[in-house]
């Protein structure tokens, strides 16, 4: 028997679904550095990079206490040179230069601006950079063709850009939660996302949408959006098919992070109460948001699974995403199963293995149960 390890050192585990990350940690002096480096490998689609800055990133999330010298990192997974180069640079100096360089720099600024449009990913701002374009403005200012996604994108711009409070969240909860048991009675609905890891806030606002009995919840989706419609909540949506049933290859051919469910993406416009309605005039060329303080543009997630997927599309949507990434890791490389938003596929028995709970699900992993408030990886 090898002897203990020093205390001093703590034990992380390598796949993010095995460790607890909780929403607060210790070392974001690190982590915000590593997650810009990750951001810009991303905006360069340079995925392995990406990754690996966000593994990096991630297990210092789950350690209990302040890093303070490189001894600290000893026996941690994941940290590969480059990251810890960085870190090395941040304690030494107190910032890296990397880091430094990339925040100032002019194209991080502008695929950080374009991909802050709703409905622009990354090539198309990539190649709007090329082009010269910088920010928002210019792409009307051009007069770039822009899809209805992307119109919507700029026309509520400073508003999708404002953090969405879990307040905001709360409300616009009460509003869906309404409209769903007004046309399908018994209906649940699920706060997913962020929010229901803990986040004080968050980009948007994610739902899911069951009913105990199976099939109930089928054609619901149209319903629930005219009834928002009806209500004047709706800025914009868009829907997209659930495809699952019609699709001739099961779930564990479809690429792992394929999502099948019906999907909304849409823009709620929520009232506001007159001491958070901040100024909301739209930077040039956005001139439509004039309606006044009154109200702001928040961007909604619906989706809708059958119950008998509800366990499997809860965890699926709560997220992290580095969490669900390395939990269809751990299934696929540590058990031989193909984990989805929809079932568990056991490979080597060539079975699905159903679940009712999400701790079925980590039962059914070999995973010890995280909670959603410590999936923050
Ligand atoms: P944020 O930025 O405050 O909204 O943070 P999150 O964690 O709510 O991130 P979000 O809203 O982008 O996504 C929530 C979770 O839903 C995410 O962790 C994974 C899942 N998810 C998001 N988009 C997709 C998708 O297109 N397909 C699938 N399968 N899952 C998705
Ligand atoms: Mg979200």
């Amino acid at each position: 028997k090898t002897s203990p390890k020093p205390s001093a050192h703590v034990a992380v585990k390598s796949y993010a679904c095995q460790r607890r990350s909780p929403l607060n940690h210790h070392n974001t002096f690190l982590t915000e550095p590593l997650e810009i480096l990750a951001e810009n490998a991303e905006f360069m689609e340079n995925e392995g990079r990406n990754i690996a800055f966000r593994r990096s990133a991630s297990v210092l999330k789950a350690l209990p206490r302040v890093v303070r010298r490189m001894e600290d990192l000893k026996n941690l997974p994941c940290l590969g040179g480059h990251s810890l180069r960085v870190i090395k640079e941040i304690l030494e100096d107190g910032a890296s230069q990397e880091v430094e360089t990339t925040k100032q720099s002019e194209q991080f600024q502008a695929m950080k601006a374009l991909t802050g449009v709703f409905g622009v990913g990354v090539k198309s701002a990539d190649r709007w950079f090329r082009e010269g374009l910088r920010n928002p403005s210019d792409l009307i200012r051009t007069g770039q063709k822009l899809n209805h996604t992307q119109q919507a994108g700029v026309r509520y711009y400073n508003d999708l850009n404002k953090p969405v409070t879990k307040k905001e969240a709360e409300a616009i909860s009460d509003m869906v939660g309404k409209a769903v048991r007004a046309v399908l009675p018994g209906a649940i609905l699920t706060l997913t996302g962020g929010f229901r890891r803990g986040k004080e806030v968050g980009h948007d606002v994610d739902f899911l949408i069951t009913h105990p009995e199976e099939g109930a919840e089928e054609g619901m989706m149209p319903k629930v959006l005219k009834w928002l419609e009806d209500q004047g909540l709706l800025l914009y949506q868009k829907t997209t098919r659930n495809s699952y049933l019609e699709s001739r290859d099961g779930p564990e051919r479809a690429p792992h992070h394929m999502d099948r469910f019906e999907r909304c993406f849409s823009i709620f416009k929520l009232e506001q109460t007159k001491e958070c309605s901040g100024t909301t005039a739209g930077a040039a060329g956005m001139s439509e948001q004039q309606s006044g303080p009154s109200w702001r543009a928040v961007r909604v997630d619906l989706v809708v699974s059958p119950y008998s997927q509800f366990a499997y599309a809860t965890l699926g949507w709560t997220g992290s995403k580095l969490f669900e990434r390395d939990l269809r890791r751990w299934a696929g490389q540590e058990r031989g199963m193909s984990l989805s938003n929809h079932a568990l596929y056991d490979s080597k028995r060539h079975h699905y293995l159903h679940a009712s709970s999400e701790e079925e699900i980590f039962t059914h992993l070999g995973l010890e149960y995280i909670p959603p408030s410590e999936r923050n990886a």
